[in-house]
């Protein structure tokens, strides 16, 4: 081993925009390349971290407050940096992560109502304020979106349930972060078959290839 840290790259976006597809594909091209990578997801990836995303996809009672749901995240996320990514990392290995701290942002800081300092404030605090080295913002139109999810017929969560206009903030949300940090973040057309849309992302991250 090089003894160089690995790279961190998150995947971003709205519902059905095909994060999960695109980590897998990416995750992939990389190995092909003979880079050991660890593909993770949020709210999950460990054992503690999955025990909460159940309790937040899926919640008991009458649903959290938004501040108990931004906490869970935050809960989630400390563990997952702590017991996966950093040690990932350290060892040299690349991490896909389907969603993380930008989707609080997005969810709970924006749509939500918290504000961005309030979301960025317990990301200090529970993981130490850690960067995805490139964010993959996948981007495409609402409807186009909205016809996978119903093609795949699954029940939405409790996130994935609420009224299209949250879903609307949501996606401004990541627009504006994105327009905010145009280093960090990549957006990508996630419209088009899947092995087109992830030449796109090949092409964003060949810097950290390179
Ligand atoms: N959340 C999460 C917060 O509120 N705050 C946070 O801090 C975090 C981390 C997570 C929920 O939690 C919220 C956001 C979410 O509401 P989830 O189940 O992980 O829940 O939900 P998503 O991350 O949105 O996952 P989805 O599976 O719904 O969407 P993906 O991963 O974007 O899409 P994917 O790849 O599964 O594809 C969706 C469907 O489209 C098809 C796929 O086969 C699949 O059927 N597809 C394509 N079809 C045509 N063309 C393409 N290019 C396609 N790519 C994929």
């Amino acid at each position: 081993m090089s003894g160089a840290r690995g790279r961190f790259i998150a995947f971003e976006g709205g519902e059905g925009a095909g994060k999960s597809t695109q980590a897998r594909l990416l995750a992939d091209a990389l190995r092909a390349r003979g880079i050991a990578v660890v593909i993770t997801r949020e709210p999950g990836g460990t054992p503690g971290a999955e025990a909460i995303r159940a309790l937040l996809l899926d919640p008991p009672g009458e649903g959290w407050p938004a501040e108990a749901e931004a906490l869970l995240f935050a809960a989630a996320r400390a563990d997952h940096v702590a017991h996966l990514i950093r040690p990932a990392l350290a060892r040299g290995a690349w991490v896909i992560c389907d969603r993380f701290v930008d989707s609080s942002r997005a969810y709970q800081g924006s749509a939500g109502g918290l504000g961005d300092e309030a979301i960025t404030t317990l990301h200090a605090f529970g993981s130490a304020g850690l960067r995805p080295d490139r964010v993959i913002l996948l981007e495409g139109d609402e409807a186009a979106l909205a016809g996978r999810l119903a093609a795949r017929g699954e029940r939405a969560d409790a996130i994935e349930g609420r009224p299209a206009e949250y879903h609307r903030a949501v996606a401004a949300a990541f627009r504006a972060l994105a327009k905010a940090d145009p280093q960090g973040f990549a957006v990508i057309d996630a419209i088009g078959a899947p092995d087109a849309v992830h030449q796109r992302i090949l092409l964003a991250i060949g810097d950290l290839l390179a």
